[in-house]
Formats: structure tokens, C-alpha cells, sequence
């Protein structure tokens, strides 16, 4: 069976208030998904949507699929800005290719996966959590060899419009995975090296120019920071709250085939509050093994490491750049016991500490803050002293964030109990936040999800503690600028 793997990216357009490119990162899980099929004898091929209409302008979806004949079209929908891209993809096949069944998948399609088929006749399927061995059940039996209820983790709708969902709820374990990263599966993988963020002036070289690979070492979260849509509430629904974690020769044979093509910045996400530093230490160790080791080693971190894991991971790969990434987010001790749960909690005398021993042991590090919707004016200015006091120090990053109202996230469920007034819920509220970004640029107080009416003033306070352009968030500029 012929499979073709999407990923849409969001488009702000060029000539629009703010045009820029978002989520050019597929998801990590996405080249698994593909090995996976490819290793059950599928044809599989997996379609960066930007990059592709990044190197061929005149790209047209749907010419491409009525000429390489898929019989299914997965499109990935992990985070919400891709919802409308997604959903033109999908209408490009259905008009393109009325025979292809299409199945979408990933966080956002899993929180909206009935609103999705109702409302979506262009959505055949959606894939709830982890999608390895269903997008396998699916291919049998879009083959013939399998009813849809006996597909973990799928979702459709019968002849009468209903939206059924099959009974088993399938969590991947470690044995499950494919690979990650399978370059012969992607065309165009030389040239998949993509920035966060970027401005669409030369987009064939911004998504060439960015030598970072992704790895997770779990799935699942427990954990349930006020802002985050893969919190453990939606980990409930998404993978009924399971943690898995992978083993430290699974992300090392993940960093080997990264570095194997060149991709010589390794950044490793990691809960070390549930894994232990250890983690960190192992892949440091088994990394300095290589003869070539990455030029760079990001360790993004829950809580913060102890110095001894530090030093352990400086001693091991002594020629790499090592970079920490911590995040506070907020800019008091109060505040922040009210943002982030009590087990990944730190003052900032702990961060400033942190942030010594690893300048002392020659580490750099990202510090990662966000504005709060509800946050007084105090605690402004405390984030601007706290974003000061770290950029007083060479090797260190402040990175300062507006966050989007995220599906599934506390503030999102609870907005009260977060000091927050209006929310939106639901696919139309949240195609139309997407759609109109697309159409005319974000505009702040309302376009993030929620209320935000001070935001004017934060940024000005904000604006006379720190040195903006010291700050490295694209994003945040962006919508700084543009107010
Ligand atoms: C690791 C991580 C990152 C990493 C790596 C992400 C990556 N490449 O996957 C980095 C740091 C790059 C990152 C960036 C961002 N992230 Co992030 N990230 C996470 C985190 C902590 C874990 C994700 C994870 O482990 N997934 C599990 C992996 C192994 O599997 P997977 O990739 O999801 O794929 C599986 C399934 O999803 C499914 N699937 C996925 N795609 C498809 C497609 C099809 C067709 C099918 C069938 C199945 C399927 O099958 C896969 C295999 O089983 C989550 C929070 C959480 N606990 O979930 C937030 C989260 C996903 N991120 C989020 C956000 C907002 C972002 C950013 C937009 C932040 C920002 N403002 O810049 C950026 C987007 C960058 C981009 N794409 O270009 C939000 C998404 C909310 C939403 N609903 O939109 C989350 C939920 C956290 C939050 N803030 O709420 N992130
Ligand atoms: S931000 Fe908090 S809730 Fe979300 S994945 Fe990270 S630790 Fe879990």
C-alpha cells in the first residue's frame, strides 16, 4: 500500500502584518510512524509541506498526490497553528484524489478528533494518541484484512454521520518504536533542517540553515504546568496518563543516525525529574564514544540538574558546546509556585545558583520565561529584573515568550482558578484564531486564546527593565514590534 505522511506548516503570508513561518519541526515521532510501515513492506514517503513550497514554488499538492497515487494520506495536526494548513492539505487530496482515504493525527487531532470528523467530510479518520501499530491496523484494512473497530486508537464516522471510536486504547512501549530519523523515507531530508521561526524572504535557505535534531526520551507527562496542552490532563485522553520512557541506547542510536547525516547539534528533552540526571550523563558518555561528537549537545531540562551531572556531561564530550535549557517561567518564587507543579518548582536564588556552577563549568544556558495573562504588574517587573539578572552573566540566553491558550492546558480547563476571564474552546473557535492569523497577522489582547488586555503596558515595563534586542525570541519581537 502507498502511504504518504504530511506535515503542514503555518504560513503567515509575505506582504501580510506579520509574515512569518511556524511549526517548520514535524513531529519527533513522525519518522517512527513511517519506519514502521516502511518495515511492514508499505511504500511509504513523508511530505514536508512547507519545505517541499519552499523548493518549488509552483508545488500543488493535490497534481503530486493524484500522480504518486497514495491510497492513504496521513496528515499530521500535532499543534493547533497547523489546523488550517491541515485542513486545505486535506481538502487538496479529497478533490485531487477522491479514492485516498485520509487520517490525521497527533496532539491537536487527538483533543479534536470528534469535531474533526463531524464538522470535516474532507477527514476520513482521525488517529488518537500514539499512532505506530493503528496507522499499521489502518493500511490492513483499508487493504481489506480488518474491521475499523478492531484499529487501536481510530476514530470515524459510520454511514449515519456518527463518530465511533474502536474500543482498544494502544500505548506504545520502547519495542514499539521505529527509527528516528529515516532520511531515504523523506525526499527532500537533505535540505530538512529547520529554524523555529522565520521571516519568508529566502525560505528554500531558512529551512536548510539549522543542524538541531530533536529527541524525547519519554512519552506521557505527569506532570501539570499551567500553559501546557500535554499536560497530564491531556495525557489522560491522549495515552491514559502512561509514561514511557526510552532507554539510554535508544536515544543514542536516535543521536548516531542525526549525526550520520551531518546533523551535528543534538538537543535531548528529557524529564530528569521522573528520569534522574543519569540520563543526560549516559548520552553525554555513550556521544563521546563517536568518532565525530556533536558540536553541540542541548540538554532541555524539567527541573535543575545537580552540578555533579553538569560536570559529568562537561568531562565527557570536553570539545562539544553544551547548552542548558531551564525554564522558570515566571519572574517571582511566588508567582511561579502558582505556574509550575511543586515537584519541578525552584526559587530563583536555586536558578542563580544553577546558572553559576554552569558558567563555572564552562555551560551555556536558555532561560525560558513567559508572560502570564493574569500576571500584576509586580511580577512584570519581576520577570524583567529576573530576565536582566541572568543576561548580566556571557553565556547565557533569555528567551521570552507570549504563550497561545493551548487545548487541553489547566488555564484552558480551569480559566478561573488562573485569573483568566475569557477563553475559547472547540474547532470553530480555534480555526478561526488560525485562520485569521493567516489572513491578517496576530494582533494582540485577544488573539492569543484568551484575554490579555494589560499586555501594552507589561511590554513597556518589560521594555524598560531589559534590552529587548538582547532576547532572542523571533517571536516575541515579532509581536512586540507589531503593536
Ligand atoms: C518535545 C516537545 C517539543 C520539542 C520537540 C517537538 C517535536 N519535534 O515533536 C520542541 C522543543 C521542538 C517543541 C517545540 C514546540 N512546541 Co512542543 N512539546 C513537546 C512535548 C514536551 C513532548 C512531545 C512529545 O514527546 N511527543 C511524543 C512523541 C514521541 O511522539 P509524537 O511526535 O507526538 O508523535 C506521535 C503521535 O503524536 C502521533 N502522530 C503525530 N503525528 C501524526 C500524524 C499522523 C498522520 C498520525 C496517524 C499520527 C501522528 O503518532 C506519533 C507516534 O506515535 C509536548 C508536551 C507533551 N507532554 O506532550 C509539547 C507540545 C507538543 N508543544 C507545544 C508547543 C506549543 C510547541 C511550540 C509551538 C512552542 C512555541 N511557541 O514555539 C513549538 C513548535 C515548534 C515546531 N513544530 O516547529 C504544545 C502543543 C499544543 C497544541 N495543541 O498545539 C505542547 C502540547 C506543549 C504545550 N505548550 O502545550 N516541542
Ligand atoms: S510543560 Fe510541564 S506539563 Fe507540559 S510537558 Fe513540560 S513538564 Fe509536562
Amino acid at each position: 500500500m502507498r502511504v504518504l505522511l504530511i506535515h503542514p506548516v503555518h504560513e503567515e503570508p509575505a506582504g501580510g502584518p506579520q509574515p512569518f513561518r511556524f511549526i517548520n519541526i514535524m513531529p519527533v515521532g513522525i519518522f517512527s510512524l513511517a519506519d514502521v510501515l516502511d518495515r511492514a513492506g508499505h511504500q511509504v514517503e513523508i511530505c514536508h509541506l512547507g519545505l517541499r513550497r519552499a523548493l518549488d514554488p509552483d508545488f500543488d499538492l493535490g497534481a503530486y498526490a493524484a500522480g504518486t497515487a497514495p491510497d492513504l494520506v496521513g496528515i499530521s495536526l500535532h499543534w493547533h497553528p497547523q489546523l488550517h494548513e491541515a485542513l486545505s492539505a486535506a481538502a487538496e487530496i479529497r478533490a485531487a484524489l477522491p479514492g485516498a482515504r485520509v487520517v490525521l493525527g497527533g496532539i491537536t487531532a487527538s483533543l479534536l478528533a470528534e469535531e474533526l470528523l463531524t464538522a470535516m467530510a474532507e477527514v476520513d479518520f482521525v488517529i488518537r494518541g500514539d499512532g505506530e501499530r493503528p496507522l499499521l491496523e489502518l493500511c490492513q484494512h483499508i487493504g481489506g484484512g480488518r474491521g475499523l473497530e478492531g484499529c487501536a486508537n481510530l476514530l470515524w464516522r459510520d454511514r449515519d454521520g456518527v463518530v465511533r471510536a474502536s474500543p482498544e486504547q494502544w500505548i506504545a512501549g520502547e519495542a514499539d518504536l521505529g527509527a528516528w530519523l529515516r532520511p531515504e523515507l523523506m525526499p527532500e531530508a537533505e535540505q530538512y533542517r529547520p529554524p523555529y521561526y522565520f521571516m519568508p524572504d529566502d525560505p528554500a535557505g531558512a529551512y536548510s540553515g539549522t543542524d538541531v535534531f530533536y529527541l524525547v526520551a519519554h512519552r506521557g507527562c505527569p506532570h501539570a504546568c499551567d500553559y501546557c496542552g500535554g499536560c497530564r490532563g491531556a495525557q489522560k485522553i491522549l495515552r491514559n496518563g502512561a509514561f514511557t520512557r526510552f532507554s539510554p541506547e535508544s536515544l543514542l542510536s536516535g543521536a548516531r543516525q542525526a549525526l550520520a547525516t551531518g546533523r551535528d547539534r543534538i538537543y535531548l528533552l528529557a524529564d530528569n525529574s521522573v528520569l534522574g540526571d543519569e540520563i543526560f550523563v549516559e548520552l553525554a558518555q555513550g556521544l563521546a564514544g563517536e568518532a565525530e561528537p556533536p558540536r553541540e549537545l542541548h540538554l532541555d531540562v524539567y527541573r535543575l540538574p545537580e552540578p555533579a551531572a553538569l560536570r559529568a556531561v562537561r568531562r565527557a564530550l570536553p570539545d562539544s558546546a553544551i547548552v542548558v535549557h531551564c525554564t522558570p517561567e515566571a519572574g517571582s518564587d511566588a508567582f511561579r509556585a502558582l505556574r509550575r507543579p511543586r515537584e519541578l518548582y525552584f526559587t530563583n536564588e536555586d536558578l542563580e545558583r544553577f546558572l553559576r556552577t554552569a558558567d563555572r563549568v564552562g555551560v551555556s544556558s536558555v532561560v525560558y520565561c513567559s508572560l502570564h495573562p493574569a500576571a500584576p504588574p509586580a511580577e512584570i517587573e519581576a520577570l524583567g529584573r529576573l530576565a536582566g539578572e541572568v543576561l548580566a552573566r556571557p553565556g547565557r540566553r533569555v528567551c521570552l515568550s507570549v504563550l497561545d491558550l493551548d487545548l487541553h492546558a489547566p488555564w484552558a480547563v480551569e480559566p478561573e482558578r488562573h485569573g483568566l476571564q475569557e477563553v475559547i474552546s472547540g474547532l470553530p473557535a480555534y480555526l478561526e484564531l488560525d485562520r485569521r492569523r493567516s489572513r491578517e497577522g496576530t494582533r494582540y489582547p485577544r488573539d492569543l486564546g484568551y484575554a490579555y488586555p494589560h499586555l501594552r503596558e507589561d511590554l513597556a515595563l518589560l521594555g524598560r527593565e531589559v534590552d529587548l534586542g538582547a532576547l532572542d525570541n523571533h517571536r516575541f519581537l515579532a509581536y512586540a514590534c507589531g503593536l
